[in-house]
C-alpha cells in the first residue's frame, strides 16, 4: 500500500515535470543568458563635467523581456541596454549590472574612478607668480568711439598684461576681452576673489559683465565651460538674457547701425572727437558680427550734464559702493551662475571674460563703453 501509493506520486510528479517543460519549450526558449565574452574592461577612470560613460554588454540569448538594472553604489541607476552615465561627484564607484528574466539572470560588476578635474588641473601660486593678467586671449570688442583708435586695438589689449596702467574700452554691448593668469585664481570661501580695475568715476559707470571658466580639460585653451557673475541687476527685473545684437560695418566714419534679439534698430552713434570708422577693423568678421549675452539697465540721466548711474553691485567699471576703496571691482566666484541662473559652486577658474553690458547713447560721453586696465589675484594683494 504505501509503496504503490509512492509510486503513483513519482508517476505523477514525472509527469507534472514532463508537462511543465514541454509547455516551456512552447513558448520560450531556455537557453540561459550569458555575455558574449568572458573578459571586459572592468575598471573606468572618468573625469567629473566632461566624460559620459557608455557601456553596452554584448548579451547572447536575450531574451525579449529580460530586464536591465544598472546599480551604482547599490542605488539603481538605469534600466536601458545601453548605460550613459554622466558622474555628478568625484570619487570610487562599484557599477553593477543585473540582466534578469523570471528564471535566469546574469551580472557584471565594473570599478569607476571619477577625477575631479580641479585636482588634476589646478594651477597653483608659485614664487613667481604674479598678481596681475598674464595673457590676452582674445579681444574682441563692438564698436565705440575709441575703437581702431586710442584704447581700441590689440595692442592696447596686451599692454593690460602684467600691471594696471593701459586703458582698453571693449566697445558697446556685447563687446569682450577673455583673459587668464598664470595660475589658477582659487574661490576663497567668504571672500571676494579678483579684482578688474576700470576708469569709472560717480555719475559715469560703464557696467561690465564677467564670466568666469575654470580649465576642466587641462588643455590650457578656454574651451570649457563658461559661468557668469551674477550681480544685483541680474536679480532684478528688465534684464535681459539670452539678449544678441549684430552690429554692420558702415565701411567709413558714420553711425554703425544694430539689429537686436528683440527686433529693436539703433546706431551707435559717431561724435565729432573721434572721426575713424567705429567698427573694428582688426577682427575676422569684417561686414557683420554678432555677440550674445546678459543685458542691464542703469540708469542714463541725459538733463544737463550728462551721467550714467552705478549698478549696486557685481560689476567693472562701475562705481559702486566699494569702489572708490579698491580702485577697482572686487568680484565673488560664489557670484557664478549657470545659463538657468543656479548658483554653481566652483573651486577656482583659469579664465575670466568682461563684456559690455548695457548698451546706449549718453550725449557727449558717447556709447555705453566698459573700460578695463587690468585685473588681479586679490588673495596675492593681501
Ligand atoms: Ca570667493
Ligand atoms: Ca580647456
Ligand atoms: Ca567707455
Ligand atoms: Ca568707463
Amino acid at each position: 500500500m504505501h509503496q504503490k501509493l509512492s509510486f503513483s506520486l513519482l508517476i505523477l510528479i514525472s509527469g507534472l515535470f514532463l508537462f511543465s517543460s514541454c509547455n516551456n519549450d512552447d513558448d520560450e526558449i531556455s537557453i540561459p543568458m550569458g555575455f558574449t565574452s568572458s573578459s571586459y574592461q572592468k575598471e573606468y577612470e572618468l573625469l567629473l563635467g566632461s566624460d559620459t560613460l557608455t557601456i553596452q554588454p554584448e548579451i547572447l540569448n536575450l531574451p525579449e523581456e529580460a530586464r536591465f538594472n544598472w546599480r551604482l553604489e547599490g542605488q539603481h541607476l538605469s534600466g536601458d541596454s545601453r548605460l550613459n552615465f554622466v558622474p555628478t561627484e568625484a570619487g570610487n564607484f562599484i557599477l553593477d549590472l543585473v540582466v534578469s528574466t523570471i528564471s535566469d539572470s546574469i551580472h557584471r560588476t565594473y570599478r569607476l574612478k571619477v577625477n575631479d578635474p580641479y585636482d588634476l588641473y589646478y594651477r597653483p601660486v608659485t614664487e613667481n607668480s604674479s598678481e596681475f593678467i598674464s595673457k590676452i586671449i582674445a579681444y574682441k570688442p563692438a564698436p565705440g568711439q575709441y575703437i581702431n583708435s586710442t584704447y581700441g586695438s590689440m595692442e592696447d589689449a596686451i599692454d593690460l598684461i602684467g600691471d594696471k596702467t593701459a586703458t582698453l574700452s571693449l566697445g558697446a554691448w556685447g563687446g569682450y576681452i577673455i583673459f587668464s593668469f598664470d595660475h589658477t585664481i582659487i574661490n576663497r570661501e567668504e571672500n571676494k576673489d579678483f579684482i578688474i580695475y576700470g576708469n569709472a568715476m560717480k555719475g559715469l559707470s560703464e557696467p561690465g559683465i564677467v564670466k568666469v571658466s575654470f580649465d576642466a580639460n587641462g588643455n590650457g585653451l578656454a574651451d570649457d565651460e563658461w559661468y557668469e557673475l551674477a550681480g544685483s541687476a541680474h536679480y532684478k527685473e528688465g534684464t535681459l538674457f539670452s539678449y544678441g545684437i549684430t552690429y554692420s560695418n558702415p565701411g567709413e566714419y558714420a553711425n554703425v547701425a544694430w539689429v537686436d534679439s528683440e527686433a529693436v534698430q539703433d546706431s551707435v552713434m559717431i561724435n565729432a572727437y573721434h572721426t575713424q570708422n567705429y567698427y573694428p577693423l582688426f577682427i575676422e568678421e569684417r561686414s557683420k558680427m554678432s555677440f550674445q549675452g546678459t543685458r542691464v539697465f542703469p540708469k542714463i540721466n541725459l538733463d544737463g550734464f550728462a551721467s550714467i548711474d552705478a549698478l549696486e553691485w557685481g560689476y567693472v567699471d562701475n562705481y559702486d559702493a566699494d569702489y572708490a576703496s579698491y580702485g577697482g571691482n572686487t568680484m565673488d566666484i560664489d557670484w557664478a551662475v549657470d545659463e538657468q541662473m543656479n548658483l554653481v559652486k566652483l573651486q577656482g577658474i583659469d579664465f575670466v571674460k568682461v563684456y559690455t553690458g548695457a548698451q546706449g547713447n549718453a550725449g557727449w560721453l558717447g556709447e555705453i563703453s566698459t573700460e578695463i586696465k587690468g585685473a588681479a589675484d586679490l588673495s596675492m594683494l593681501e
